[in-house]
């Protein structure tokens, strides 16, 4: 596995972290360019204010006087330079933004998945996916380990799951949201883009150097907001990430399904919203725990109902979230693309933390 940038460097702090894409640094020139101009323009109008104040300041009393001359050369001066420099912040933005979207075509693509409050990574290449985990990094981040034990936590976590990336090749993400506005932001990359419900947004960036970069969404989507963060896993040799997307989204089918089931509640990231016992959470969606073989009731188009949560039920829930939703709660569970076999695994986990899953055994 390759160098692991620590915790320290990958959470916050006041300054944004050290340039690590290709267009970083251009990133940062232009940004610093404007910075420096309005720093400068700020100084002069406001000393020269303070100035003026004692330099033309008259006993009370004095009747004011109105007659104020045109100075030609003075407003050339004073129009003309402040049109070239923004003429020019203009000029460097546009070169900026059109390199920004024309995608090369050797690059490497990957899909994102954003949704209330998770991340996929899918591959076109195998079909592999990575999950965000960023409920199992929020876990981390917020325990009293010490922060080396933290960091060797994270890094653990970060073998397997994150969006992992090949080195020295420009990467071509498409990006979609199941769900509301999210934004997809990586400081070190100097990267950022609204993920917009209902289109494919596309951003491309080539990251300079391997290591394990900050993954946040910038767009205030709902409770869980600031908990979604993730990484960016780019690893030190194309061997390096072949061998870990040979294995990635795979699972361990010598492992009892609902061991794998607990594994789809926190890759596909219904843990974001379903708890998994009894105490209470400000999680928005009902608990799973007894959830199995009890009777729920619910409103379908206005209308009340009830069933036994069994195979049926679940499925349905899964593939329609929006159909029957439970008393109690309002519809905001997201359609994930969850495959038949992930579904069986979760079938068998929801089973073993309910103490009916007798009954619901014998529907179906
Ligand atoms: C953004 C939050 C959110 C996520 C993510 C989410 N759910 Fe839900 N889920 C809800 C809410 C809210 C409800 C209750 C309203 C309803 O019935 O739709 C619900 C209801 C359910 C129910 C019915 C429970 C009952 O008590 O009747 C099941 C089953 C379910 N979800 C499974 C899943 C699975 C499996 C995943 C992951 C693939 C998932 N959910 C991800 C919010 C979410
Ligand atoms: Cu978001």
């Amino acid at each position: 596995m390759n160098s692991l940038t620590s915790l320290a460097q990958s959470e916050g702090g006041f300054w944004l972290p050290p340039a690590r894409s290709t267009f970083a640094q251009m990133t940062d020139d232009h940004f610093f360019f404007v910075y420096w101009v309005s720093v400068f323009f700020f100084l002069v109008v406001v000393l020269l204010m303070i100035y003026f104040m004692f330099r033309y300041s008259k006993p009370a009393g004095t009747p004011a006087e109105s007659h104020v001359d045109h100075n030609l050369p003075l407003e050339v001066v004073w129009t003309g330079i402040p049109s070239l420099l923004v003429i020019y912040m203009f000029w460097i933005g546009f070169q900026g933004y059109i390199e920004l979207s024309t995608p090369p075509t050797d690059g490497y693509n990957v899909h994102v998945e954003a949704s209330r409050w998770s991340w996929a990574f899918r591959y076109p290449e195998n079909g592999a996916e990575a999950s965000g985990a960023n409920a199992d990094l929020n876990q981390i981040l917020s325990s009293s380990e010490t922060l080396e034990e933290k960091d060797k936590q994270i890094a653990a976590l970060f073998e397997t799951e994150g969006l992992h990336l090949p080195p020295g090749v420009p990467i071509n993400l498409t990006l979609t949201s199941a769900d509301v506005l999210h934004a997809f932001y990586t400081p070190d990359f100097r990267t950022k883009l609204d993920i917009v419900p209902g289109r494919v947004r596309r951003i491309w960036f080539e990251p300079t150097e391997s290591g394990v970069y900050a993954l946040y969404c910038a767009e205030y989507c709902g409770t869980d907001h600031s908990k979604m963060r993730s990484r960016v896993v780019v690893h030190e040799t194309r061997e390096d990430f072949d061998a870990w997307l040979e294995k990635a989204g795979s699972y361990d089918t010598t492992r009892p399904w609902s061991e794998l089931g607990e594994k789809v509640y926190k890759r596909k990231g219904c843990i974001s919203c379903h708890s998994i016992d009894d105490k209470p959470t400000n999680k928005i969606g009902p608990t799973w725990k007894n959830l199995w073989g009890s009777t729920r009731k619910y409103t379908e188009n206005d209308v009340m109902g009830s069933a036994v949560a069994d195979e049926d039920y679940v499925l349905e829930s899964i593939r329609d979230p929006m159909r029957k939703i439970a008393n109690g709660y309002t519809p905001q569970m997201p359609i994930k693309k969850v495959t038949e076999e992930e579904i069986l695994f979760l079938f068998e986990f929801m089973k073993s933390i309910s103490t009916y899953s007798d009954s619901g055994k014998s529907g179906g």
